[in-house]
């Protein structure tokens, strides 16, 4: 376990990070040098006329959506700011490298990039479906916590992207674009949870939090990797998916109904260790780290699909447990999994990847999730919907390690 001090979120005057990283172009901006943008004209509102916006437009690759009320620099510590031109006030802010907008809440908490990544077809994307309504829903509630999108991109990207297709027509979620056809842009939300202390009156935290689906593809060739994907180099935190399908040696464990792997023949750039070894590279070049020296980031290794191993395989185990602990982590429950975890990718001849882990990385957790719960049937969610076990489990202990959630050993010690 890492014993690094970590700086406590959401308290005044205790930043967690130098400036603030554009989730965009993750240009890192001093809160000074934040750019405000005119709210333009509405209604019987006289603003500015909308503009071709050339940094923008040079972001996006396109200047359709880049016409918009000019930008301006002033003292960006208020939040707001009268535009110089027409003297509204504004409270819009924009990066000043690419000219995104940067959500007036991710300005003001600190902010972190979590990367999603595994090989193509290991659950990425229908994981982060899956995780975010849980979020939004029953973990949320447990937590006292809410989660809510910074953008109305946000918004329209996790609706059109993510739920409608997977949790409202229960369709399977297509194959993820590769980011060389147009820049990947984030989810950014806002998580504030309440926290109440025994003796003390409950206080608000909050947290950026900013998720990134990474097309399977682009982990395959080193190239890609360096071109396309330069939040890795800014991830506060990695989620990685592995796919027991495509572990070899899990084939017995699973059940029988389930048919072999789609990405059929053998690709080694596709194998789990060969994807992490790619990114761990990518990690390394923005630390600076030496060969031998563990990397700070906290990585959270999880199983998908674990609704595919034969119930015999989990049972009287902790993965079959459902997780215990309200608004808290567990962390009897967490080392049992770790164990379980470990145990299996050994048994599947895959423990080179707990290795690997172990060498690089100062701080790495295994985990077992199902996000859908059940076997998918001719392209859909299987008849009982979508039933996720143990979804969140990586991003408590992620919380976690961001000091946002207490870890509590219930059978003492
Ligand atoms: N049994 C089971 N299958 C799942 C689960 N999650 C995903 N799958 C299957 O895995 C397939 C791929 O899932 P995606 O989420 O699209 O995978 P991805 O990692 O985003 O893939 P790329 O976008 O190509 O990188 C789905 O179409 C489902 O068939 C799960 O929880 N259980
Ligand atoms: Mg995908
Ligand atoms: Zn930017
Ligand atoms: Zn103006």
């Amino acid at each position: 376990m890492m014993t690094r001090p970590l700086a406590r979120v959401g308290i005044p005057g205790v930043p967690s990070r130098q400036g603030i990283t554009c989730p965009y172009c993750f240009a890192s901006v001093p809160p000074q040098r934040v750019l405000f943008r005119c709210r333009g004209q509405s209604g019987r509102r006289q603003g500015c006329a909308p503009v071709l916006d050339k940094e923008l437009a040079e972001y996006t690759g396109s200047t359709a959506g880049a016409s918009l009320p000019p930008v301006f620099s002033a003292s960006g510590r208020k939040g707001r700011a009268d535009c110089p031109e027409c003297g509204l006030p504004t409270g819009n802010r924009a990066c000043p490298e690419c000219h995104n907008p940067l959500p007036s809440a991710y300005c003001d908490s600190p902010g972190r990039i979590v990367a999603l990544v595994g090989a193509k077809n290991a659950g990425k994307s229908t994981y982060i479906a899956v995780l975010l309504h849980e979020l939004m829903n029953r973990v949320g509630t447990e937590l006292d916590a809410s989660l809510v999108a910074c953008d109305d991109r946000t918004i329209e990207r996790y609706k059109r992207d993510f739920a409608r297709p997977l949790l409202e027509e229960r369709r399977l979620l297509p194959t993820t674009t590769s980011a060389a056809t147009g820049p990947r842009e984030p989810l950014v939300y806002l998580l504030t949870r309440t926290r109440r202390g025994r003796f003390s009156r409950a206080r608000n935290e909050s947290l950026a939090l900013v998720l990134f689906d990474t097309a399977g593809e682009d982990l395959r060739s080193r190239e890609v990797t360096d071109l396309h994907l330069r939040y890795l180099e800014a991830a506060d935190a990695v989620i990685f998916l592995v796919d027991p399908l495509e572990l070899p040696g899990a084939r017995a464990g699973v059940r029988d109904a389930v048919p072999g792997p789609r990405v059929a023949g053998e690709d080694p750039d596709s194998e789990p260790l060969n994807v992490i070894a790619r990114v761990t590279e990518t990690l390394r070049q923005r630390h600076g780290t030496r060969p031998g020296e563990p990397l700070p980031v906290p990585v959270a290794v999880s199983l998908t699909k674990i609704d595919v191993l034969r119930p015999g395989l989990l049972e009287q185990s902790a993965l079959h447990r459902s997780r215990s602990g309200q608004g808290v982590l567990d962390l009897d429950d967490r080392d049992a999994v770790n164990e379980q975890v470990r145990a299996l990718l050994h048994e599947w001849q895959a423990g080179q990847l707990d290795t690997y882990l172990g060498q690089q990385y100062a701080d790495h957790a295994l985990f077992g999730l199902s996000a859908l719960g059940a076997l998918p049937e001719r392209g859909r969610v299987g008849a009982g919907g979508v039933r996720p076990y143990r979804a969140e489990d990586p991003l408590l202990w992620l919380l976690y390690r961001f000091g946002m959630l207490d870890g509590v050993r219930p059978g003492g010690g």
